[in-house]
């Protein structure tokens, strides 16, 4: 059998918000497969570069030729003959090429693309199936289906008119399986859709399948959310309710703009807003409460909330170890946020969750706010046994990862292990 990679070659797709995006071919004699990367909306300034055309005769700007190009004529060059079962070599290969901090010289989502192209060959050409083949990468000792994490609520920069905070989301708890926490979820989010509308709500949704109401301030969100639980007839023990308030978006001058309720807040008037909130509703969860850097403000977030519920930092961590150790040694958040284009190959993703994982941090694989109907995002959880699996509740682009969640657990049978279990 030849696994060599012969052939590797790019273009330019769209993603889930009508943007350019790239694909990646990778063939070898014995197979070929091909990934596409998702994109962020409120992108952190620490993540690994995005590179566009900046072209504005092209899709505003955001054209992705250049990615391509620079997959199809250096990348490719550099690993045709590469054994393409040999990921960490792969990705060193592709991270030593582009040389720079932030993968600023090809681009992230160039290099993701054939990284996680080459998983998915790799996978084949071990005959396994992409989370097993994942799990042997990340030395998992179990497959694990983790808890859905499910955006019902969603604003900032994710929807115009809504809230400040961009994502409200439930968390069943109280299910025995996978699959059973799906419904409860989904479920939750078909009651939210009443309770809107019989308050006169619009329904429409926004970039993640969400509902984006323009509602009267950001707690009433909360209040809502809490209304349909109950009304779904579930108890705050099985479902309760995690918050994205993706603050860096809203931090001004070193305070944080709550528009709807026309307020001006300091972290610590934030850290109050917060275990006030914690208090009165079920909220077990809280990402990028503070801004990306306010590394202070966070510290005092862990302090006052941390031994309760998860203090979760996404642009604060950006899946990058060098910030997740700070972020250990400082004790500013207990949990980590995980997207494979923050930081850009499947290897230095993997050791972010094991780094998180050996100092005690949740692991939660996100979606991006434009996603694609790739589902590598499924198979990538199951294999590194991350805790939550953060995906809106609908639109074929998220509904693609349950769905495939759901035919891994069906396949696993009792191989599955439950992470609530
Ligand atoms: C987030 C994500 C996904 P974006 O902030 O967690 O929900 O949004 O892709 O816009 O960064
Ligand atoms: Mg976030």
């Amino acid at each position: 059998m030849d696994f060599k990679i012969r052939k590797i070659k790019a273009r330019e797709v769209l993603d889930s918000r009508g943007n350019p995006t790239i694909e990646a071919d990778l063939i070898t004699k014995s197979c070929c497969a091909k990934a596409i990367v998702p994109s962020g909306a409120s992108t952190g300034i620490h993540e690994a570069l995005e590179l566009r055309d900046n072209d504005n005769k092209r899709y505003s700007g955001k054209g992705v030729l250049k990615a391509v190009n620079n997959v199809n004529k250096i990348i490719a060059k550099k690993l045709i003959g590469v054994d393409c079962r040999k990921q960490r070599e792969i990705d060193d290969i592709l991270i030593e090429l582009d040389g720079t901090e932030n993968k600023s010289k090809l681009g992230a989502n160039a290099i993701l693309a054939v990284s996680m192209a080459a998983c998915k060959a790799g996978a084949i050409c071990s005959h396994k199936q992409i989370y097993e083949y994942i799990q042997k990468l990340a030395s998992s000792k179990k497959l694990m289906l983790p808890d859905p994490m499910l955006v019902v609520l969603e604003g900032g920069k994710h929807a115009d008119n809504s809230t400040d905070f961009q994502e409200f989301l439930i968390l069943p708890k109280g299910a025995k399986n996978f699959r059973e926490s799906l419904r409860y979820g989904i479920e939750v989010y078909h009651c939210l859709e009443r309770v809107l509308k019989s308050k006169g709500y619009n329904t429409n949704v926004g970039n993640e399948g969400a509902f984006a109401p323009n509602l009267n301030s950001n707690e009433e969100a909360v209040e809502l959310i809490a209304k349909a639980i109950e009304k779904a007839g579930y108890s705050f023990k099985q479902v309760s309710i995690a918050l994205d308030s993706a603050s860096s978006e809203i931090y001004e001058n070193g305070k944080y703009n709550l528009k709807k309720e026309k307020i001006k807040l300091t972290s610590d008037e934030m850290i109050d807003l917060y275990s006030n909130w914690v208090e009165k509703y079920p909220i077990i969860s809280i990402e990028d409460g503070l801004a990306q850097d306010d590394w202070n403000g966070w510290q005092r977030l862990n302090r006052k909330l941390g031994d309760k519920i998860q203090i979760v930092g996404d642009d604060l961590l950006v899946t990058n170890i060098k910030r997740i150790k700070k972020a250990v040694e400082l004790k500013a958040a207990n949990s980590a946020l995980i997207k494979l284009n923050q930081i850009g190959t499947v290897t230095e993703t993997i050791m972010a969750i094991q780094f998180s994982k050996e100092n005690k941090f949740n692991t939660i694989l996100s979606q991006r706010a434009a996603e694609t109907e790739d589902t590598f995002a499924a198979d990538f959880a199951v294999g590194t046994s991350v805790k939550e699996f953060k995906f809106g509740p609908t639109r074929s682009e998220r509904t693609a990862k349950y769905n495939r969640l759901l035919r891994i657990e069906e396949e696993l049978g009792n191989k599955a292990k439950f992470a609530r279990l």
